[in-house]
Order: structure tokens, then C-alpha cells, then sequence
């Protein structure tokens, strides 16, 4: 016990009652920057009261890796939200439902049915080939107008969660295909964003602008993908799983009738796979475009790293990765300068436990700040600057600091990450080999700030696309 007393507390942000410390917060500056900023002024451990929660805010990667993997287990909880508790029924997903044996069963049986149809077979690189192969054809015949890339990328992801979901794909023109753009995009504004009624749940029982239109756009969402769901169950075979659906379907009924997954949970998954799948990856690759767009010197030398070791007769493959590791490493200097997900989600504490010299109570929240982890200066040289070069060692094969983690780590980590580089190895790998971006004529270069909400999005920037193959 004395041991515990002695231990110092984690220094903390002015705090008013009720209000908690919202009040030292209320600034413009998105979450991950004024973290970072006031972490130079508290130290990189510091905590606040939001709303009636203490939260603790980790900076630095030492406490990062505490958190994330060395009682990653500890720290695996997740809080409840109003916002997620309403997108995920209650916790019925993986990413916002808090620990429990059903969640740890669920996750095993996403990432087992992601390992069947990714790296066992080829059937994931030929799904996202087909539609790289479409995205070329979109983007040649728009190519004498500056483009917003943002609808191109977005059906191309879209269609490859929507293969690997439910078997099914998206011309431009489909109707379905907007209203999933429109109701992905009013969830991604309203969900998490720290908004009112998440640091104060007590407000729902206040009408509200904005749980209403989040509200709509889960509705819309639910009735598309309860169709979905209930065309797969009627066509269903026990022998042949055509995709993630079939596999949750059939991991639901060999799972026995003791406390297993139900139809909320199998629509949940499904519904986050689709949101996760499209929202992160399309972002990931607009934010490397707009940076070739400021750095083509970078462009330029991927564009020779390609004609050296593909040519221009065949399209680069998932086998060519090792060969292209100056790509490779732009990718990963484009998840470390703007990480999709700067504070990761929330993490609680499952019991009491500890972080660095501190005690923590069971039920604290944590933010990982990856952002500052990120910036941090004394772990990168000059990180404001973008330098593909810093993931290559001296015999230009890439390397991976271990204060790299854009996907978290741990019992946590993203489930998709496999997935998510495959696709970002190969569709920057055929637009490259293809196309040559700039600015268009009197446009200004993209800003590179961001928009920060649940996923850190660049500003809508236009770009020129020119062809490079004949
Ligand atoms: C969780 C990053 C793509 C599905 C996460 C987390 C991060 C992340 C930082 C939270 C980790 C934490 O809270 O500690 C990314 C990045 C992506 C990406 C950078 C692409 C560039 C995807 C894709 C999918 C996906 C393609 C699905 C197909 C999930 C799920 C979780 C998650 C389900 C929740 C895991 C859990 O709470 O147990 N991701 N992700 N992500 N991601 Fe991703
Ligand atoms: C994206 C909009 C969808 O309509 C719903 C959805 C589900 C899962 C979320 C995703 C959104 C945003 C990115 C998230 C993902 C779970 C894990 C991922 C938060 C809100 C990241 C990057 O952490």
C-alpha cells in the first residue's frame, strides 16, 4: 500500500466540476495537435476530465508501447460512447465493443475468414487487379480535365470491401453506390468527433442536430445491409463460403447455441468491414497523391524505381513488393506524417494496473496520441518533412522503426492491416506505373493540414492525370 501512495499522480489539466476540463480545451485546434502542444507544456503523460471522465493522454512512444502491447491486455477496454454505442447496436462490432469473450471470439473469426481470402489464396490480388484495372480505364478517359480523385478511389475501395463482403461490385451510375457515399459521409462527420453528446451523454434526451442526421444515415445503412443479409442467408451453402458474410453466417451457426454471435453482430461486422475498408484506405492514398503533388521529385523517383524493376509491359504484383522498396516506403512515410487515425480509439483500463511510474484506476481512459509518436523529434530527424528515404537503410532495403505503429499494435491492432497494405501496395503501384499526377494549370497545390473527425481526411484538392503508357 505504501508502494501505491508514494507513487506520483499524472499531471493534470485545471479541471472545473461538471464541465470537467473542457473549458482549457475549447480551441479550434483539432484533438492530436493540441495533445501534442500540450504535452510540451504538461510533459508527454498528462490527464483531463472529459466530461465526467478522467483521461489519460499519452505523447510519447515509451508509454505508447505500455499501453498498446506490453499490458496491452490491461489496457484493451473500450469506453462507451453515445454516437458508437448507437452505429455498433450497443457494441455488437469489433473496433467500439469493450472487451469480453464473445468480442475476443468475433475478432478471431473476422481475422481468420480475412487470412482465408487474403494471404492463403490469390483470390485477394486479383479482386483489387480488377478493380485497379477499372480505376486505370476511369481515370485515362477523364484525363484532359483536373479530377477530384475522391469519387474514382472511393467506388474502386468500395467495390473491393463489397467483393470480399457481400460477392457484389458498383458501376459509377448505381444509385446504391451514392446513397453508400452519402451515408458513409455523414456518419464520418458526426461520429466521435468528441462531439457534445459523447463527453456529455446525459444530452440525448435533448433533441440534437446532429444524433439526428447520424441517426438517418444508420437507418439508410441498416435497410441496405439487412438486404444484403438476408439475400445471402436465403442462397446460403454450408459447402462453398463465397465471402466474409457466408463465413460470419457459417462461423455463427458452428459456434453452438450457448452465448455466440447473433444477426446484430453478423450485420455489425459487415456494416464495419464496408465503413473501415472504404474510409481508411481511399484516404490513405489521397494523402499520398496530394503529397507526390508537392514533392514530385519523390514521384520522379518512383517512377524510375517502376520502369527498373517492372518495365511497362506487365502490371507490378503483390510478388514485386521486395522490388519496390522506395514505394513501399513512401507509403509508410505517408501513414507517418498523416496517420488516418491520429488518436487511435479510445482504449480503458480492465483493472488497476500501471503506466510508466503511475498507478492507473481501472476504467481510466487512454488516448495514444500517435500523431505526436509520429512528430516526435527524438525519435525522427526533422519530422514536418516528408522523406520516403527515412524507411530505406544504407543498402536501400526498407526498415520499420518500432515507433512506427499507424495501425496500432497489440490486442487492438487494426484487423485489416494485411489488407490495407495489399491494397495500398498495389493500387499506388499500377496508378504510378500509369499516370503521372501534377497540379493542374492555375490551381493551388492541396493543402496538407487535414480534416480531422474519425478519420484525418486531406481537403478536396484537383489534380491533373497524365497518361504515361502508350
Ligand atoms: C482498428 C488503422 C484499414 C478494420 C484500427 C486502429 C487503427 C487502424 C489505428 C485502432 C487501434 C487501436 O485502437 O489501438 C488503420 C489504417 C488503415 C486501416 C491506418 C489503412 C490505411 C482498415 C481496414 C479494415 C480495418 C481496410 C477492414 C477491412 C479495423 C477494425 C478495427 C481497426 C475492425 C478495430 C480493432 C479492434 O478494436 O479490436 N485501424 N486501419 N482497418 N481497424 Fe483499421
Ligand atoms: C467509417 C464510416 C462508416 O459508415 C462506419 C465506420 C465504421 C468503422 C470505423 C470507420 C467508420 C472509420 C475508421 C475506423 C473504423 C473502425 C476502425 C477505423 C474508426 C466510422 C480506424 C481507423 O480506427
Amino acid at each position: 500500500l505504501r508502494l501505491r501512495c508514494s507513487r506520483p499522480s499524472i499531471p493534470c489539466l485545471p479541471s472545473l466540476p461538471l464541465l470537467g476540463s473542457l473549458l482549457s480545451l475549447s480551441t479550434d485546434q483539432a484533438p492530436h495537435l493540441l495533445f501534442t502542444q500540450l504535452g510540451h507544456q504538461y510533459g508527454s503523460l498528462f490527464a483531463l476530465h472529459v466530461g465526467p471522465h478522467y483521461t489519460v493522454v499519452v505523447n510519447d512512444f515509451k508509454h505508447a508501447r505500455e499501453v498498446l502491447l506490453q499490458r496491452g491486455k490491461e489496457f484493451a477496454g473500450r469506453p462507451k460512447m453515445m454516437t458508437t454505442e448507437l452505429l455498433s447496436r450497443g457494441g455488437k462490432d469489433i473496433a467500439f465493443a469493450d472487451y469480453s469473450p464473445l468480442w475476443k471470439s468475433h475478432r478471431r473469426l473476422v481475422h481468420a475468414s480475412f487470412t482465408m481470402f487474403g494471404e492463403g489464396s490469390n483470390k485477394l490480388q486479383s479482386i483489387v487487379c480488377d478493380e485497379a484495372t477499372s480505376l486505370c480505364a476511369d481515370l485515362s478517359a477523364q484525363a484532359s480535365q483536373p479530377l477530384d480523385l475522391r469519387l474514382p478511389l472511393m467506388r474502386a475501395v468500395t467495390n473491393v470491401v463489397c467483393t470480399l463482403v457481400f460477392s457484389s461490385t458498383y458501376q459509377p451510375s448505381d444509385p446504391e453506390f451514392h446513397s453508400v457515399m452519402e451515408y458513409n459521409s455523414g456518419i464520418v462527420q458526426t461520429i466521435a468527433r468528441g462531439s457534445m453528446v459523447d463527453i456529455f451523454p446525459w444530452l440525448k434526451i435533448f433533441p440534437n442536430k446532429e444524433v439526428k442526421r447520424l441517426k438517418e444515415c444508420i437507418r439508410v445503412r441498416d435497410e441496405l445491409l439487412s438486404r444484403k443479409l438476408r439475400e445471402h442467408k436465403e442462397t446460403y451453402n454450408p459447402e462453398e463460403t463465397r465471402d466474409l458474410l457466408d463465413a460470419l453466417l457459417k462461423g455463427q451457426r458452428s459456434s453452438g447455441n450457448g452465448s455466440s454471435i447473433t444477426d446484430d453482430h453478423v450485420l455489425m461486422t459487415a456494416a464495419e468491414v464496408f465503413g473501415a475498408g472504404v474510409e481508411t484506405t481511399s484516404t490513405t492514398l489521397l494523402w499520398m497523391i496530394a503529397f507526390l503533388l508537392h514533392h514530385p521529385e519523390v514521384q520522379d523517383r518512383i517512377h524510375q524505381e517502376l520502369d527498373e524493376h517492372i518495365g511497362r509491359n506487365r502490371m507490378p504484383m503483390l510478388a514485386d513488393r521486395g522490388r519496390l522498396p522506395y514505394l513501399e516506403s513512401t507509403l509508410c512515410e505517408v501513414m507517418r506524417i498523416r496517420p488516418v487515425s491520429p488518436v487511435l480509439i479510445p482504449h480503458v483500463a480492465l483493472q488497476d494496473t500501471s503506466l510508466g511510474e503511475h498507478s492507473i484506476a481501472k476504467g481510466t481512459r487512454v488516448l495514444v496520441n500517435m500523431w505526436s509518436v509520429h512528430h516526435d523529434p527524438q525519435q525522427w530527424d526533422d519530422p514536418e518533412k516528408f522523406k520516403p528515404e527515412r524507411f530505406l537503410d544504407a543498402g536501400g532495403q526498407r526498415v520499420s522503426p518500432p515507433c512506427f505503429l499507424p495501425f496500432g499494435a497489440g490486442p487492438r491492432v487494426c484487423v485489416g492491416e494485411c489488407l490495407a497494405k495489399l491494397e495500398l501496395f498495389l493500387f499506388s503501384s499500377w496508378l504510378l506505373q500509369r499516370f503521372t499526377f501534377s497540379v493542374p494549370q492555375e490551381a493551388l497545390l492541396p493543402n496538407l493540414q487535414g480534416c480531422f473527425g474519425v478519420v484525418l481526411q486531406p481537403l478536396a484538392y484537383t489534380v491533373s492525370v497524365l497518361p504515361r503508357l502508350g
